[in-house]
């Protein structure tokens, strides 16, 4: 019997497709339909009505820890990060101050349009006022998570952030991550939380009352905004409260797309497709490829590499899966067409003219240029954010960045002549529309012992 394979091939050469075809052929991770909606309701009614009680009770439950303090006392902030290992603060410090720079450049500019005499509407931006940040706990503790969501905001000038983490069994007192803790203290965030799953959900939306000395009567305020990634509990909860306040988009399984050429090298072609497929079973990884000879060879490298590195076991699902391929393809031009069809979180471009494909995708998360900027520099410490799109959403949507935290407003400002000059065709719009009531805001301000209604 055949040896199973690693990896499977979709092998597209000769075909000619139309867009709907291609974008079926293109391999995608098959979601779920959540029944947890009935599991998360009564966790936030809970949280809504009996606040810290409930916090604790569900800490007790789920996290199997009664949080002494669900208000991390900042002294206990401030240690986590006297006790981090130099390298990881070194690390997580660098982190921070690329993506820093960068927010810096991505704050956006408002704008004044004069449009006639007395005439003009200009746009700003404003931060949202009071962000809540999730940081999920278990098996996949990221501090990169916090840094990718605080950094953004802080540049934005969000007044106010909080963050949310569950309370870790592992310390007595219900302390959340020391690492994390340590990663909100370099980033200058001193309003942590030792609550997670739904609950903490439920305590950003709706505030929480304290109910023991050490909360106060206010445990936390409610916010206007959450983001951040968490399980199919947390995801659940901020859907179910998105109309009370605003989310983020939500995170699916980490994905990477890379189109290659001849000039590629096989071995870090493998590498980097692993990297990703490393996160979790339903990991995407597709490689793009009209070279056959590149696609063996990464077979051949994914092969012998795979069984050997330490989560083995879950890139191996993920490679197997049917979200994964090798796809080969005609041409570099069908090449960059699955590409922009996939939409992948990360796009890497392993080509001879990198810039040229790289002016021709149309849809990425994020795009990495060549082979020296392989996905995870990005998911650690590039200085661009790895909050991006996934299961082709990056078709119309961006990842996180300084934008998410603000909101255009525009000001409307029209002066006496500005507004008579217009009096007459708003007027007709409303009649048109059949809201006289409309055109009369416009033309009352002008017929009185100044005006004529007959001269507008
Ligand atoms: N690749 C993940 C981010 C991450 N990787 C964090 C390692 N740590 C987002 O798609
Ligand atoms: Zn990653």
């Amino acid at each position: 019997m055949a040896e199973e394979k690693i990896i499977r091939t979709i092998d597209l050469r000769g075909k000619t497709l139309t867009r709907a075809e291609l974008l079926a052929a293109v391999p995608r991770a098959q979601m779920g339909v959540s029944q947890a909606e009935e599991l998360v309701a009564p966790i936030l009614d809970a949280v809504k009505t009996r606040g810290a009680d409930a916090l604790r009770e569900y800490a007790e439950k789920f996290d199997h820890v009664r949080p002494h303090h669900l208000r991390v006392p900042k002294d206990a902030i401030q240690n986590a990060l006297e006790t981090l290992k130099p390298e990881v603060r070194a690390a997580i410090e660098e982190s921070v101050r690329r993506i820093r720079a960068v927010c810096q450049s991505q704050v956006p500019k408002d704008f004044s349009t004069p449009l006639a005499e007395g005439a003009r509407v200009s746009q700003r931006w404003i931060p949202v006022e009071r962000v809540g940040l999730y940081v999920p706990g278990g098996k996949a503790v990221y501090p990169t998570s916090v840094i990718m969501n605080a950094a953004p905001a802080q540049a934005a000038g969000v007044e106010s952030l909080a963050i949310a983490t569950p309370p870790s069994p592992q310390n007595p007192d219900g302390l959340p991550n020391a690492t994390i803790l340590a990663t909100c203290a370099i980033l200058g965030v001193d309003e942590v939380y030792a609550v997670g799953g739904a609950q903490a959900i439920g305590m950003f939306a709706y505030g929480a009352k304290g109910t023991e000395p050490q909360d106060g009567d206010v445990l936390c305020e409610p916010v206007d905004m959450i983001t951040g990634p968490g399980n199919i509990f947390v995801a659940t909860a901020k859907h179910m409260i998105s109309g009370i306040c605003g989310i983020d988009a939500e995170a699916g399984p980490s994905e990477i797309g890379i189109i290659a050429d001849s000039t590629a090298k096989p071995a870090w072609l493998a590498v980097d497709l692993m990297g990703q497929a490393e996160h979790d079973e339903l990991a995407g990884a597709v490689l793009i490829t009209d070279d056959a000879e590149v696609a063996k060879k990464v077979e051949e490298e994914l092969a012998e590499r795979v069984p050997r590195t330490k989560n083995a076991p879950r890139m191996t699902a993920a490679l197997t899966g049917t979200q994964s391929a090798i796809v080969l393809t005609d041409s570099l031009d069908m090449s960059i067409d699955v590409a922009n069809a996939y939409a992948a979180e990360h796009l890497e471009i392993h080509t001879a003219d990198a810039d040229e494909v790289v002016k021709r995708i149309r849809n990425a998360g994020a795009i990495f240029r060549g082979p020296y900027s392989p996905v995870p520099l990005g998911d650690y410490m590039s200085g661009s954010n790895h909050v991006l799109p996934t299961g082709g959403t990056a078709r119309f949507q961006s990842g996180l960045g300084v934008h998410t935290f603000m909101k255009a407003v525009e000001v409307i400002e029209y002066d006496e002549v500005g507004l008579k000059a217009l009096a007459r065709k708003v007027n007709d719009f409303a009649v048109s529309e059949d809201l006289p009531a409309h055109g009369e805001c416009v033309l009352t301000r002008f017929v009185d012992d100044t005006y004529d209604k007959a001269t507008l």
